[in-house]
């Protein structure tokens, strides 16, 4: 029996489920000292995953492993016909599917495009023993276990959202962030960089908002001061879609503003500055609907923010505007859809958005716990996509037990199985699986303090929502999700990453 650390994997054992698994126990493949890595012949982006291949499999193996087009065990190659039957073309999202072989003699990843190359790279991580995980070299044998792989996402949107408002993190932190995400294929991070307590994105024309807003005293409790320059949020862009993540930024209005407001008091009514916030109350702050300086603020936040972000996506909030009335609400949202239009990018809204008439191109984010949202189905059924949030399952920030800490409970406590025991397909009547661009766990950080409380109420959470945005739900099984869980602590403990040791997860 070998140690825990070199464990054989089975070729299932990967999350999230792949949706075809055809193991053949005789053809096992052994990384060695002398492997190579082969990319599609002609291709930058392939030649770009094998080198992030190899720096993953470098420190613990202690091999070279030299990158190259013409001779390698390991090729990832393209093939823009391949036969995946995979329905991978989502209204234009990349075309994430592969197929993966492993043979006595190497391993094969065929893909369409790049990023099913980078998702077969996820996977195989996943099939060599826990100590790949390690930073320095371990002495063991390194099997890859023999048979193939056909895979594909059930959505194209399987997202995380990270809120850097209430507390900020750093650069590094949302970067590390995004490393510990992409191993369970999530593709969408979504920044809310502001709210009532902090504005993290710093705006070229209206410098105050970070000089004031984004200072020291900054954040729940002041404990969250720091910004993102424009160069920090470059970088992060960069760093993300290196690794095949969409960023999502996110501008909160009309309410979820005071912040804003303390450092431009023309926004606000009286034109009175308001007083900082540091508690972690929502719902009595808003724009003014009806102030032309409104939308010149707006306008010039969200012609800078879609510059500065190549993704199609800018989430403008609409949450919580208890503050606005309804007839104010519904001006703002019409005078603010047509500005992100004009700038290029599609609206992505938390569901209260969809009360107002929406274009078919305007998405919403369904994020509370009643049972139904006739809004939310009314949108669908105009041709509107909708990503599942529901706070009662994926919100990250919800305690996992009455007395565990950090974290916040008014959505109830969820421990693992009730992040997984549940289908988006399911959630809302009205909106059924062909109205859904997928899946998103928000982590709220009001609570938090640090990135390791972030790991902490990420994982093991997230892999569930994570599983039920890719895998196909045939496979959706709780005994097989918690068995294949538990083998990720020996993992998350290799990475440096802070997980909540479920009780029920049969850790090994
Ligand atoms: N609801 C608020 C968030 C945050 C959250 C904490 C949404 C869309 C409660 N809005 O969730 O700002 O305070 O769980």
């Amino acid at each position: 029996m070998s140690e825990p650390a070199f464990q054989r994997r089975g070729l299932g054992d990967v999350i999230p489920a792949p949706a075809e698994v055809r193991p053949d126990p005789a053809a096992d493949f052994t990384i060695g000292e002398g492997t190579a890595i082969r990319t599609a012949p002609g291709s930058t982006e392939a030649r770009r995953i094998g080198e992030y291949l190899a720096a993953l499999l470098r420190p613990a193996t202690g091999y070279a492993l030299p990158v190259g087009e013409d001779s390698g065990e390991i090729a990832l190659l393209l093939d823009p016909t391949p036969d995946l039957d995979a329905d991978g073309d989502f209204d234009g999202a990349p075309d994430e599917s592969y197929r993966l072989e492993v043979t006595a003699s190497g391993v094969t990843v065929w893909a369409a495009a790049a990023a099913g190359l980078f998702a077969a790279v996820q996977t195989l991580r996943q099939l060599l023993p826990a100590a790949i995980d390690a930073s320095g070299p371990q002495q063991g044998t390194w099997v890859l276990p023999g048979g193939e792989i056909v895979d594909r996402p059930r959505f194209p949107y399987r997202g995380a959202m990270l809120d850097i408002a209430r507390h900020f993190f750093t650069v590094a932190e949302i970067k590390a962030y995004i490393d510990s995400l992409v191993q369970f294929k999530i593709n969408h991070l979504h920044l809310h960089l502001t709210d009532d307590q902090g504005w993290r994105l710093e705006i070229d024309g209206w410098p105050k908002l970070t000089e004031v807003s984004g200072g020291e005293g900054t954040g729940v409790d002041g404990t969250g001061p720091g910004f993102l320059t424009r160069a920090d949020y470059t970088e992060l862009v960069g760093y993300a879609a290196e690794r095949f993540v969409t960023i999502v930024p996110e501008i909160d209005m009309p309410g979820h503003v005071n912040a804003a407001q303390v450092a431009y008091p023309e926004l606000t009514a009286d034109g009175v500055a308001v007083a900082p916030r540091t508690d972690m109350e929502v719902g009595y702050s808003s724009l003014v609907a009806d102030k032309e300086e409104t939308y010149a603020f707006v306008e010039d936040v969200v012609r800078e923010v879609a510059a500065l972000t190549p993704g199609p996506y800018l989430h403008i909030g609409g949450d919580e505007a208890q503050a606005t009335t309804a007839e104010d609400y519904r001006t703002f949202i019409q005078r603010v859809l047509p500005l992100v239009a004009k700038y290029g990018k599609r609206v992505v809204g938390w569901h209260e958005m969809a009360g107002v008439e929406l274009p078919e191109t305007a998405i919403a984010q369904y994020w509370r716990i009643e049972a139904t949202d006739e809004g939310t189905a009314r949108a669908a059924a105009n041709g509107s996509k909708v990503i599942m949030s529901p706070a009662d399952r994926t919100y990250l920030d919800m305690k996992y037990t009455p007395d565990s800490k950090p974290g916040l409970d008014w959505a109830g406590v969820i421990n693992v199985e009730r992040s997984y025991d549940w289908d988006p397909a399911d959630r809302l009547p009205g909106v059924s699986e062909q109205h859904l661009l997928g899946v998103e766990a928000p982590l709220w950080s009001e609570t938090l303090r640090s990135l390791a409380d972030v790991q902490t109420m990420t994982f093991p959470r997230l892999p569930a929502v994570a599983e039920i945005g890719w895998s196909p739900r045939a496979t959706h099984d709780w005994e097989s999700f918690r068995q294949r869980l538990a083998a990720f602590g020996p993992r998350w403990r290799n990475q440096g990453i802070a997980f909540h040791a479920s009780p029920e997860i049969p850790w090994t």
